[in-house]
C-alpha cells in the first residue's frame, strides 16, 4: 500500500486528502490529511466520492465520435485530428466568431485547464467566449474590477479573526464556502461565536448556515442592494463612517453618500422584508464591532441587482474601516498568480459587444445568458459550433429549453468532458480527460480567494494509462490542430506556451521592479526552469516570481516547485496581511468608491421600488452531497431521499392547495416543470426553492445512477432575459413563477 497526499478538487475549500492505494493502484481509502496546515484533517462527504468517481463505469475513458444517435469509440489521434479539423473548417467557412467556447466550473479546479485552456481560447481566436462565471461570480469581478482595478481583487472575509460576519446570500455550511476558500468553514464560523463574535445571516431561506448563525433575517430575493444601501445611508446619517486603512485612498465618497441618501431604511424596509430599525441596528453594530466583514455570495450575485449588491458589500466594509485590516475584509497574497504585476490601468469593459443583444464583453467573455441568441439568430457571425470544456450549460445556464434547441441545431459540438450528460449527449466528438486524481494539483484560482495564504503542489495520485493524454495535452493538441499545426510535436507547442508566459510575467515584474531578477532575461529564466514540462514548469515559474518565491536565487529560502514538492501537506504562508497598495490596480492607485458604471445602475434599482413585486419568486439551493450538475452519478453521494423538491411555505401551500409530498406545476415566462412539494417554514412566504443541476432524464445520456434520481431542470424556468444589467450575469434567484397543484 502507498499513501499519497493531494488537495480535494471538488469544491473551493481545498481540503488536504490522504489517498491510500493498493498494489493494483486501486483506491483503498480516502481520509482527511491531518498534517495539511490549512484543513487539519477535515474533509466533507464529497471527498469520499472521489473513489466512486474514479471507479464510475459511466465515466468516459476513450474518445467518442457520434454515429447517428449513438457514439463509437475512436483512437485519440483520430478524435483530436477530427475535432480540430472540423473546428478549423467551420472557422474557414464562417469566420472565427462562428465557433463558441464555454468553460465550465471544474476548469477552475483543474491546474491543466487553468494553464492550458487559455491556449485553446487564443487559438480559436473567437469573440464568442463564455464560461460559468456569468452564471456565478461575474458581478463580484465587475464590482471589484471597477473599484480596485483588478478582476480578482476581491476582498475576502478574514474568517479566523473577525468578530462579526454578515453573510448575505451564501450558505457556506453546505457549499463549504465560495469566494472565501476555507476548509472546515463550519468550525471556523462556530469559532466566531465561541470567541464572543456574531454571525448574521440574511437569506430568504433559513439555510443550514442561518440555522447556526447568531441571527437570521429573511430578506425578499433580489433586494440586497436596497438593504445594503440603507445600511450605508444609516452609516452616514449616524456619523459612523470611518475609512481606516482606506483613508486617503478613496475617491467618490460624496457620491456614495448622495447615492445612498435615496434609500433610507424606512423606504426599503417593506420591500426587503426587514424592519427599518433592524437595518439601522445592523449598520450600527457593523460599524461598532471590534472588527467586521460583510460577505455576499450566490444569492447576491445571481440576481437582478448582482453588481450593485456586490459593490455595496465592499462599500460597507470600506466605510466601517474594515477593508485591509485584520478581522475585516482582506486581500490575499497568493504564491502564484498569473498577471499579478500587470501595469495598473484599471479594467475596461465593452471592447466588443455581443452580436445580437449588444451586451458588452467583460474580461474577454460574453454572458452565457445570451449564448442561445448568438446560436439561433441568423446573420453574419452566427455561432455554428460549440466547444464545451468541463461544462454542462444545458443544466446550468438560464432558459435551458431554448439553449438545448439551439445547441441541437449546431453544425458541430466538441466536448472535453468525462461523462455523456445532458450537454455532451449532443456532442459530435467527446474527448475525456483523465480523472481529477490522475493530474497534478495546485489551486491557482482558489488560493487567490483563501482566508489564509497557502501553497501546495501535488503530483498525480493515480497513474495514467500510457496512451491517454492529460487534460492539458488534449487542450494543447486542439489548440495547435485548429491553427493547422496538427503535425507539430506537442512539446514544441508546450515550449511556446512556456516562452510566452515567461516573457509576459518577467516583463511585467521587471517593469514594476527593475531589480527584481537582478537583470536576468526572459530567456535565462526559461532556461533556469530546467527539464520540467507541462503545468509543473509553469507553476514553478509563477511561484518563483511570486511574493513568496525564490526569484531564481535572489531570495534565499524563497519557494520554488522543489520546495513545494518537499512539503506534500502544503506550506502555510500565514494569515492575510494588509496589502492594499500592492493590490490596487486602478490607474491612480485609488479605490473608486462610486464607479460610473455602477452609479448608472442605481436608477434601475430605485425604479424597482415603484414596481409591485411578483407574488411568488423562485430561488435556488445547494446540498452538501452534491456539486452542481455532475456528481449525481455517484451512489455514495446521491443515495437517500429525493433532493430535488420544491420548498413552499405553509401559508403559500394552503393558499395554493399544495400538500407536502404532492406535486406542483411551476411555470415561468419561459418554461414549466412539475416537481414534488416539500412544505416548510424554512422559506419565507412568497418564496419557493428548487436546487439546480438536476434533470437527468435525457434518454441518450449515459448516467445510470443519476437517471434514477433524475429530478427536474430548474433552469428550464430561469429566464435568459433576466440579467444583472451591468455584468450580464444570469439572475437565477428571484424568478417570477406561478404555481398550481399537479396531482
Ligand atoms: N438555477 C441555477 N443555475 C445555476 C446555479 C444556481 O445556483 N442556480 N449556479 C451556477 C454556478 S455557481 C455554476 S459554477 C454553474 C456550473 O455550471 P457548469 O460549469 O456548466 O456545470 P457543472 O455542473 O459544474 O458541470 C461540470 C461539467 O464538467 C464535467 N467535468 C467534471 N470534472 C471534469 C474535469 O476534470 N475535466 C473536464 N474536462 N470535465 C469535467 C462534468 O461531467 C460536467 O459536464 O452553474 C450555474 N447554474
Ligand atoms: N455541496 C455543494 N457545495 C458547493 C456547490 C454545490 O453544488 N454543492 N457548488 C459550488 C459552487 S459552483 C458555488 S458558486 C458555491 C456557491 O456557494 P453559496 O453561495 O454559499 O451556496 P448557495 O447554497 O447557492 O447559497 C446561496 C444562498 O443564497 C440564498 N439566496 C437566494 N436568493 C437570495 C437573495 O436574493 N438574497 C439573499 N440575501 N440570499 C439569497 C439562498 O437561499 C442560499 O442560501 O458553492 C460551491 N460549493
Ligand atoms: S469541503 Fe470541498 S474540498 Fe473539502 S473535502 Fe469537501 S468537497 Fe473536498
Ligand atoms: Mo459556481
Amino acid at each position: 500500500m502507498t499513501r499519497h497526499f493531494a488537495t480535494c478538487p471538488l469544491c473551493e475549500a481545498t481540503c488536504g486528502i490522504a489517498v491510500d492505494l493498493a498494489e493494483d493502484a486501486s483506491i483503498s481509502g480516502i481520509r482527511g490529511d491531518d498534517l495539511d496546515p490549512f484543513s487539519g484533517g477535515y474533509i466533507c462527504p464529497k471527498a469520499y466520492g472521489l473513489k466512486a468517481l474514479t471507479e464510475d463505469p459511466d465515466r468516459l475513458r476513450r474518445p467518442l465520435r457520434r454515429v447517428g444517435r449513438d457514439f463509437a469509440e475512436v483512437s485519440w489521434d483520430e478524435a483530436l485530428t477530427e475535432a480540430a479539423g472540423r473546428l478549423a473548417s467551420v472557422r474557414e467557412r464562417h469566420g472565427a466568431d462562428a465557433v463558441a467556447i464555454y468553460l465550465g466550473n471544474p476548469s477552475a479546479h483543474s491546474l491543466d485547464a487553468m494553464l492550458y485552456g487559455p491556449a485553446l481560447v487564443r487559438a480559436l481566436g473567437t469573440r464568442q467566449r463564455y464560461s460559468a462565471s456569468s452564471a456565478d461570480q461575474l458581478p463580484k469581478m465587475v464590482s471589484a474590477g471597477l473599484m480596485f482595478g483588478r478582476a480578482l481583487a476581491i476582498p475576502i472575509p478574514d474568517l479566523d479573526r473577525t468578530q462579526r460576519l454578515l453573510i448575505l446570500g451564501g450558505n457556506p455550511v453546505v457549499s463549504n464556502g465560495s469566494l472565501m476558500t476555507a476548509p472546515d468553514v463550519k468550525r471556523r464560523l462556530d469559532d466566531i461565536q465561541r470567541r464572543g463574535g456574531a454571525v448574521i445571516a440574511v437569506d430568504p431561506r433559513r439555510s443550514e448556515t442561518a440555522e447556526r448563525a447568531s441571527e437570521h433575517h429573511f430578506i425578499r430575493p433580489g433586494t440586497d442592494a436596497l438593504f445594503l444601501l440603507a445600511m450605508i445611508e444609516a452609516l452616514f446619517a449616524g456619523d459612523r463612517v470611518r475609512l481606516g486603512a482606506a483613508a486617503g485612498r478613496v475617491r467618490g465618497l460624496d457620491q456614495v453618500r448622495a447615492l445612498a441618501a435615496g434609500f433610507p431604511a424606512e423606504r426599503v424596509a417593506d420591500r426587503c422584508g426587514i424592519a427599518a430599525a433592524t437595518i439601522r441596528r445592523l449598520a450600527r453594530e457593523h460599524a461598532d464591532a471590534e472588527s467586521a466583514a460583510c460577505y455576499g455570495r450566490i444569492g447576491t450575485t445571481c440576481q437582478e441587482f448582482g453588481t450593485l449588491a456586490s459593490w455595496a458589500v465592499d462599500v460597507v466594509n470600506i466605510l466601517t474601516g474594515n477593508l485591509d485590516r485584520a478581522g475585516g475584509a482582506m486581500f490575499t497574497s497568493p504564491a502564484a498568480l498569473p498577471g499579478r504585476n500587470r501595469r495598473r490601468s484599471g479594467v475596461r469593459f465593452g471592447r466588443f459587444h455581443s452580436r445580437v443583444l449588444g451586451l458588452p464583453e467583460m474580461f474577454g467573455e460574453l454572458p452565457v445568458a445570451t449564448l442561445a441568441d448568438e446560436i439561433l439568430t441568423p446573420g453574419d457571425g452566427q455561432v455554428r459550433a460549440l466547444v464545451t470544456v468541463a461544462g454542462n450549460p444545458l443544466l446550468s445556464a438560464p432558459n435551458a429549453g431554448r439553449l438545448a434547441e439551439a445547441v441541437a441545431g449546431l453544425e458541430l459540438r466538441v466536448a472535453v468532458d468525462i461523462y455523456i450528460n445532458e450537454t455532451t449527449r449532443l456532442a459530435d466528438i467527446i474527448l475525456p480527460p483523465p480523472g481529477p486524481l490522475e493530474r497534478a494539483g495546485y489551486d491557482l484560482a482558489l488560493y487567490q480567494l483563501a482566508v489564509r495564504n497557502m501553497a501546495k503542489f501535488s503530483p498525480p495520485v493515480l497513474p495514467r494509462d500510457a496512451d491517454r493524454p492529460a487534460e492539458w495535452e488534449i487542450l494543447l493538441a486542439l489548440a495547435k490542430g485548429v491553427q493547422g499545426m496538427g503535425a507539430a510535436p506537442l512539446a514544441a507547442a508546450d515550449d511556446l506556451v512556456a516562452r510566452e508566459l515567461v516573457a509576459r510575467e518577467v516583463g511585467d515584474l521587471v517593469e514594476r521592479d527593475p531589480d527584481a531578477l537582478g537583470g536576468m532575461s526572459a530567456t535565462e529564466v526559461l532556461a533556469a526552469l530546467g527539464d520540467r514540462r507541462g503545468p509543473a514548469r509553469l507553476v514553478d515559474l509563477l511561484v518563483r516570481l511570486g511574493p513568496h518565491g525564490d526569484r531564481f536565487g535572489r531570495v534565499p529560502g524563497g519557494l520554488d516547485l522543489d520546495a513545494l514538492l518537499a512539503r506534500p501537506h502544503g506550506v502555510d504562508l500565514g494569515p492575510l496581511v494588509p496589502c492594499l497598495d500592492d493590490k490596487l490596480g486602478t490607474g491612480d492607485g485609488q479605490i473608486d468608491l462610486a464607479p460610473a458604471a455602477i452609479a448608472a445602475d442605481v436608477p434601475r434599482l430605485a425604479a424597482s421600488l415603484d414596481r409591485p413585486p411578483p407574488e411568488v419568486v423562485l430561488i435556488g439551493r445547494r446540498h452538501l452531497r452534491s456539486n452542481n450538475s455532475w456528481m449525481h452519478n455517484l451512489t455514495p453521494l446521491i443515495k437517500g431521499p429525493d433532493r430535488c423538491t420544491l420548498l413552499v411555505h405553509p401559508n403559500d401551500a394552503a393558499r395554493l392547495r399544495l400538500r407536502d409530498g404532492g406535486r406542483a406545476r411551476v411555470t415561468s415566462r419561459v418554461g414549466e416543470v412539475v416537481a414534488p412539494v416539500e412544505v416548510t417554514d424554512e422559506v419565507m412566504p412568497g418564496v419557493v426553492s428548487l436546487p439546480h443541476g438536476f434533470g437527468h432524464d435525457q434518454p441518450d445520456s449515459r448516467l445510470g445512477v443519476a437517471a434514477r434520481h433524475a429530478g427536474v431542470n430548474v433552469n428550464v424556468l430561469s429566464d435568459d432575459a433576466a440579467i444583472d444589467v451591468p455584468s450580464g450575469n444570469a439572475a437565477f434567484n428571484g424568478v417570477a413563477v406561478t404555481i398550481a397543484a399537479a396531482d
